[in-house]
Order: C-alpha cells, then sequence, then structure tokens
C-alpha cells in the first residue's frame, strides 16, 4: 500500500467527538512511550505527523489520521503513566477498553510491546483482554534497533516457550531503522480486505 495522503482529523476526548461517516479505523495501543506515534509516522513515512515525546503520556486523547482519503489510523492513549495521577490513568484505560469493545468501524489493533522490557504486567492484562475481544490485533515489538538480533530471538523464544504468542501475531519493529514497516503494512492491508481474523 502507498501512503499518499494522511492528516491529522481530530483529537477526541469523548463519545460525541468520534467520526460519524463509517469508514475503517485501525487502533494503536500501548503504554505511554512505546512508540505508538513514532509507528504512525514511519508506516506513513512522516517525520511529524503524529507528535512524538521522550515525555511518557503526551497523548491524552484519541488522536485521528485520515488516510488515503480512506481509513482512519487511531493514535490510543499511552495507559501505565500518564502525568495527572492515578484518577487519569484509570479513566485512559477504561476510555481504551471502551472504545476497541464498542466502536463499530474499529477493524483492527496494533498492540505495542516495548521489546526492552518485553511484557510488563499491565501489557500482559492488555493482551488476555484483546484475546478476548473479537478484533483482530497484532503484536508489534518496538524499539528492536535497541535489541541485538541474538537478544530479540531471546525475547521471542522465552515467550513463545511460556506460551504468550500462542495463536498471536506478532512483528519486530525499530521506528529508527524502519525494521518489521513492510510486514506491517501487509498485515494491516489483510484486515482491511477481511482477510484476518
Ligand atoms: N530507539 C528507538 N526509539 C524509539 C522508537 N520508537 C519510539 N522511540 C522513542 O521513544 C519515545 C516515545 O515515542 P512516542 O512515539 O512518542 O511514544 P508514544 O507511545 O506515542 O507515547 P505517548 O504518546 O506518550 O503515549 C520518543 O523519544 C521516540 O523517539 C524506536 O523504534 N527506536
Ligand atoms: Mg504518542
Amino acid at each position: 500500500m502507498l501512503f499518499r495522503s494522511a492528516e491529522f482529523t481530530i483529537g477526541a476526548v469523548r463519545a460525541a467527538d468520534l467520526p460519524t461517516n463509517g469508514q475503517p479505523e485501525i487502533a494503536f495501543s500501548g503504554r505511554s512511550n512505546v512508540g505508538k506515534s513514532s509507528l504512525i509516522n514511519r508506516l506513513v513515512q512522516r517525520k511529524k505527523l503524529a507528535r512524538t515525546s521522550s515525555t511518557p503520556g503526551k497523548t491524552q486523547q484519541l488522536n485521528y489520521y485520515w488516510i488515503n482519503g480512506d481509513f482512519y489510523f487511531v493514535d490510543l492513549p499511552g495507559y501505565g503513566f500518564v502525568q495527572g495521577g492515578v484518577g487519569l490513568r484509570e479513566k485512559l484505560g477504561r476510555m481504551v477498553q471502551g472504545y476497541v469493545e464498542k466502536r463499530e468501524p474499529l477493524r483492527a489493533v496494533l498492540q505495542l510491546i516495548d521489546m526492552r522490557h518485553g511484557p510488563t504486567e499491565s501489557d500482559r492484562i492488555m493482551i488476555d483482554w484483546l484475546k478476548g475481544v473479537n478484533t483482530p490485533f497484532l503484536l508489534v515489538f518496538t524499539k528492536a534497533d535497541k535489541l541485538s538480533r541474538n537478544k530479540q530471538k531471546g525475547l521471542f523464544d522465552r515467550l513463545e516457550s511460556e506460551g504468550t504468542l500462542a495463536g498471536i501475531s506478532f512483528v519486530p519493529f525499530s521506528a529508527v531503522s524502519g525494521q518489521g514497516r513492510d510486514d506491517i503494512v501487509e498485515w494491516i492491508e489483510d484486515t482491511l480486505r477481511g482477510d484476518v481474523d
């Protein structure tokens, strides 16, 4: 797929803000600072479309990007740590869950995991929860450039032997080198065609 156009549409803070045109949505979920906005930028080959930051918790709304005049990328609020304390953090978690459970145009979720740490407790809760939801999801292990190929393999071997990855699609990714980008684009194309379940 060629990304011919990509534009920011809306930062949604409540259900009433969400688009009503019914066009398909692909959502990006993961802890704050895991690299959601960087992944979106890498996919569309635009360095500054989605705002990235070394300060975790920058994205506290559902940021919609309108792609190729055809579908949306939705940059979800990061969970785990946000400025504003526990109340807001819980609210963001609920917002993400409510969105994934109820959003009719949602076609797929890319769930990001920081490869340096592997799945944390909150990531494992998200993965288990996604397994029980009907929407297809892809695990994207981010910041792969920070790990040698050997260490990457070691992590996947460990997760495979634990059974964490059983029946799940996953891909290592680096926003710096572009490793994994083409596989992710292909997976997104498949889900938009309805070829993934
Ligand atoms: N080395 C490396 N750094 C990355 C990669 N992806 C993201 N980063 C860095 O990690 C930090 C966070 O990236 P973001 O894309 O802003 O993360 P986010 O998940 O959107 O964060 P929130 O919006 O706060 O939830 C930034 O400093 C990025 O430059 C990667 O693949 N490799
Ligand atoms: Mg972000």
